[in-house]
């Protein structure tokens, strides 16, 4: 009745934002991310049956306001399984929590797959990959490593809401250089955000009729291992998706002026013949991808920026693992 598993974060090179079914969380469009190797969450769940209540330990802290989404997805297991014991679930993120880095993806998919392990379920990666949905839009992807993109899928029910892996890590190394600008948690989660998004933001049914040829183009990008390519599209993603936040009423801004200054440092490199491209989540760190020979350059370039105050260099790294 206890299992732990290991889950890394990813990040999307075509963005998710919106949800077609804010219950079920499928999301409105589909996404493309990567696994990166680094950054993992490290989950231990153990079904204890003398619990009077589920309860939660995130990075050594009891912590309530993630409870309530730990004890939905786990609801899911319990009614799988056909039982109603307690859980205690112990997470550790080895990277700050909350802060733009896909805590909630290797979070949530570390989650159910250690759930799943300790009860003995036999389920498939992509059965595993819409527990991870329920819980987070985001860990659904993090369930496979390497290049994995999302369906948004198009049933009521959610059932064809899933992720699937694209590419091996292997078949094309990238690396990613993460430029950390702050350590404190977003004022604004990505859920709530993306609820105001859609409910305010005019250019949102633009974001939506935009989605699936962002998708294409990055797979054939991919196909082509094209970093210059991939990096137009993945850009422009991004800044639709930060418009589109920028665009809501209340408007929501996760940029600081280091991330500002990051993306010109990003497009100076390019310029100087460098195979670079940045992404953002929703949080100020700017991630930089680039092949493997110019990692050390950004990272380099990158570290020297005024308030920047740590970065972190990682290739792509596996799927879920049960440790
Ligand atoms: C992504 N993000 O594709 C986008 C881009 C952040 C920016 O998925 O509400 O924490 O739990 O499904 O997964 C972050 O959103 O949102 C996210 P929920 P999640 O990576």
């Amino acid at each position: 009745m206890r299992a732990t598993a290991r889950a890394r974060a990813n990040i999307a090179l075509v963005k998710y934002w919106g949800k077609a079914d804010a219950g079920l969380n499928v999301p409105a469009v589909g996404s493309l991310s990567i696994t990166l190797d680094s950054l993992h969450s490290e989950t231990s769940v153990e079904f204890e049956p003398t619990l009077e209540c589920d309860t939660l330990t995130l990075d050594g802290q009891a912590d309530a306001a993630a409870l309530e989404r730990v004890t939905a997805c786990v609801d899911l297991l319990r009614e799988s399984a056909g039982i109603a014991t307690r859980v205690r679930v112990v997470s550790r993120n080895n990277f700050p929590t909350g802060a733009g880095l896909a805590s909630s993806a290797s979070g949530f998919a570390a989650l159910v797959a250690a759930g799943a392990a300790a009860l003995d379920l036999s389920i498939s990666p992509q059965a595993l990959s819409i527990l991870a949905r329920r819980g987070s839009g985001s860990a659904a992807r993090s369930i496979f490593g390497g290049y994995v993109e999302m369906h948004a899928g198009s049933r009521d029910d959610g059932s064809d809401s899933f992720a699937e892996p694209l590419l091996e890590a292997a078949a094309w190394p990238l690396r990613v250089v993460i430029a950390i600008t702050s350590r404190d948690r977003k004022r604004v989660g990505s859920t709530a955000a993306m609820g105001v998004t859609a409910a305010t933001s005019p250019y949102y049914p633009a974001w939506l009729a935009t989605s699936a040829a962002d998708i294409d183009s990055a797979k054939s990008a991919i196909g082509d291992r094209n970093v210059a390519a991939l990096g137009a599209i993945a850009e422009s993603s991004c800044l639709k998706m930060h418009a589109l936040a920028m665009s809501s009423s209340p408007p929501i801004i996760y940029w600081n002026s280091a991330t500002i200054a990051c993306i010109d440092a990003v497009r100076a490199l390019r310029n100087d013949g460098v195979g670079v491209f940045f992404t953002i989540d929703a949080g100020p760190q700017v991630k930089a991808v680039c092949v493997t020979e110019d990692a050390a350059t950004v990272a380099d370039v990158l570290r020297e920026i005024p308030g920047v105050v740590d970065v972190i260099e990682t290739g792509l790294g596996a799927g879920v693992e049960i440790c």
